[in-house]
């Protein structure tokens, strides 16, 4: 057993560095090279990775804590050689791939990628990218006529092994901007030019700039890594590693400094927010989106948890950690239907009130007239006309609680909805007034309701107005299920699929067809012993439509 003191490694320039982030507490066991926290300065984000793996011990630093080369951080409980501690590694220690991510920052006014080209303007090009070639814009953050400050990120390039910023030389207005989103750029190629950008120093020749001088990854100004006389990047931040993010098992989001820096702008935090940059790096329109998004649910959402239940909210997953995975956008109505079903799941108290009716008649009957008629009849209008009839023996099942609880809005109408499965979610289309229409017209505006709702030609109109809603997953399958309350209304019936069951008839087990009824209700407006009442009334006109005759 050996024990480690975990140091900050030299961090180039940088000075008071603040903890943005700390990823482990005391006691913690990590693995090698695991990040311990992240520092951000202003030139770059940077983690602190685990020497050796271990226990963490005697955790010194805390979130904003601002922290310098040598400054302690834990020490590491380890097992074995490996654990034996090192002195800040120099260049060796970080594998190739990492290397030009992890720049320090360096000599930027030595390099900046800038050619004159008289008159106030410079000609912008990509300077040494080391080994990479053709490497690919991801970002583009400025346009044609843009008035940028000196340093400030132009666009972002990204090779498969570092993501580099590559930040205006002067100060000046973006002329003749070259480059676009996707383009792939090598050393030497312009960017942009930049004018009035007096001042600038001259490039030696128009030769581009040395190594990458001139680079910012990930906010760093990069030191050359092909010049040997020039302390390789990864010798100088041995022990460190910017924010790369590629790698799926960093738990640090993946965006780049200016992202980031807008983001702190607006209060975000870039762990909630989803990347779409090549491999989930997290773009300033990411960030954008997030804002939008959030403050165009505000309403939903805030009404979906009204009543002020604070309830947490479910962490973000990184779900890629562990497999390979798709992001499909919701089609708009399973959003819209999702903050619908939040909202009353949250401020209905549901409880739900199951029984059996017996539909064997129901069904001889059913079968004949369609026949007869020519006609699909299926199961669900002659429910909705059961339960229209038992809505009106029960009033308070057409009702809506008043807006401010006070009281009852009693509806001297029926109108009722039917759950309907689309392609693009689930809609209600609701049926008029149930109480004056035969089975037959139900039974056509349902098939032409779920036509339509099907092919997504529902008027908003034909979802609007409904007393109840029925459920019905009985062409599919399953006994019971606990439909939600579709409020305002105050109770809903799931139906499912009906089964023959042996039912005792006093003398012997009879073959029955029993369909299943679940009725779910809003318990602030109807009792249980209501429910109760209700679902029996249903399951006998069910067992013998005749009654609604009387
Ligand atoms: N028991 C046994 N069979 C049943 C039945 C039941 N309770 N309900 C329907 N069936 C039968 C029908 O009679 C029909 O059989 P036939 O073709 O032999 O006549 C077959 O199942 C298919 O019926 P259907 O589902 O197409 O027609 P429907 O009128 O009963 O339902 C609709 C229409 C729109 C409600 C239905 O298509 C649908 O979308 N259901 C899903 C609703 C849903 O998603 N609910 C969940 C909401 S909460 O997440």
């Amino acid at each position: 057993m050996a024990n480690i003191d975990v140091k900050v490694p030299d961090i180039g320039d940088s000075h008071d560095v603040p903890v943005i982030e700390l990823l482990v507490k005391d006691g913690d066991t990590v693995t090698k090279d695991q990040p311990l926290l992240v520092l951000e300065s202003d030139k770059a984000t940077m983690e602190v990775p685990a020497p050796a793996a271990g226990v963490v011990r005697a955790l010194q630093v805390k979130l904003g804590d601002k922290l310098n080369a040598g400054s302690a951080i834990c020490q590491l409980e380890s097992e074995g050689a490996a654990a034996a501690p090192k002195p800040a590694p120099k260049a060796a220690a970080i594998p190739e791939k990492k290397i030009a991510a992890e720049a320090a920052p360096t000599r930027k006014a030595e390099a900046p990628a800038a050619a004159p080209q008289g008159g106030g303007s410079v000609e912008v090009r990509i300077p040494d990218l080391g080994d990479s070639h053709d490497v690919p814009v991801i970002e583009l953050l400025v346009k044609d006529g843009d008035a940028v400050e000196k340093d400030q990120p132009l666009l972002v390039l990204e090779s498969d092994k570092a993501t580099m910023e590559v930040p205006a030389p002067a100060a000046g207005t973006v002329r003749a901007l070259k480059v676009k989103l996707g383009d792939k750029l090598s050393k030497g190629d312009v960017v942009c030019s930049l004018e009035g950008a007096a001042g600038v120093a001259p490039a030696t020749k128009t030769e581009p700039v040395p190594a990458t001088a001139g680079v910012a990854v990930h906010g760093a100004t990069s030191a050359p890594q092909s010049t040997p006389a020039q302390p390789s990047m990864a010798g100088r931040t041995a022990g460190i590693t910017a924010i790369q993010g590629s790698d799926p098992s960093s738990a640090v989001p993946y965006a780049g400094p200016a992202t980031r820096q807008f983001a702190r702008k607006l209060g975000v935090d870039l762990a909630k927010v989803r990347g779409s940059g090549p491999r989930g790096r997290i773009v300033i329109e990411d960030v954008q989106g997030f804002v939008k998004a959030k403050l165009s649910a505000a309403p939903t959402a805030a009404a979906a948890v009204s009543g002020g239940s604070g309830i947490p909210p479910i962490p973000a997953q990184d779900f890629s950690l562990y497999g390979e995975i798709e992001n499909k956008p919701l089609a708009r109505i399973r959003k819209i239907s999702a903050a619908h079903l939040h909202r009353s799941w949250l401020n209905v108290p549901h409880v739900t009130q199951n029984d059996e009716a017996d539909i064997s008649e129901l069904e001889a009957f059913r079968k004949a007239q369609g026949e007869e008629l020519n006609l699909k009849l299926t199961l669900l209008p002659f429910i909705m006309k059961a339960v229209a009839a038992v809505m009106k023996q029960y009033p308070e099942f057409n009702s809506s609680l008043s807006a401010d609880g006070e009281s009852l809005v009693l509806k001297k109408y029926c109108h009722i909805g039917f759950a309907a499965d689309t392609p693009n979610g689930l809609v209600v289309p609701v049926v008029r007034d149930v109480w004056s229409k035969g089975i037959v017209q139900l039974s056509n505006e349902c098939g032409e309701l779920a036509k339509k709702a099907r092919d997504g030609k529902l008027k908003p109109d034909e979802m609007r107005g409904g007393c109840f809603s029925i459920s019905s997953l009985g062409g599919i399958g399953g006994s019971h299920f606990t439909p939600i309350v579709n409020a305002p209304e105050v109770a809903i019936l799931g139906v499912s699929r009906s089964q023959m069951k042996p039912v005792w008839d006093g003398k012997a087990f009879q073959p029955r067809l029993m369909c299943p009824l679940s009725l779910s209700y809003d318990h602030r407006v109807i009792d249980g012993a209501a429910a109760a009442r209700f679902v029996v009334a249903l399951g006998r006109l069910l067992g013998d439509m005749r009654r609604l005759a009387l």
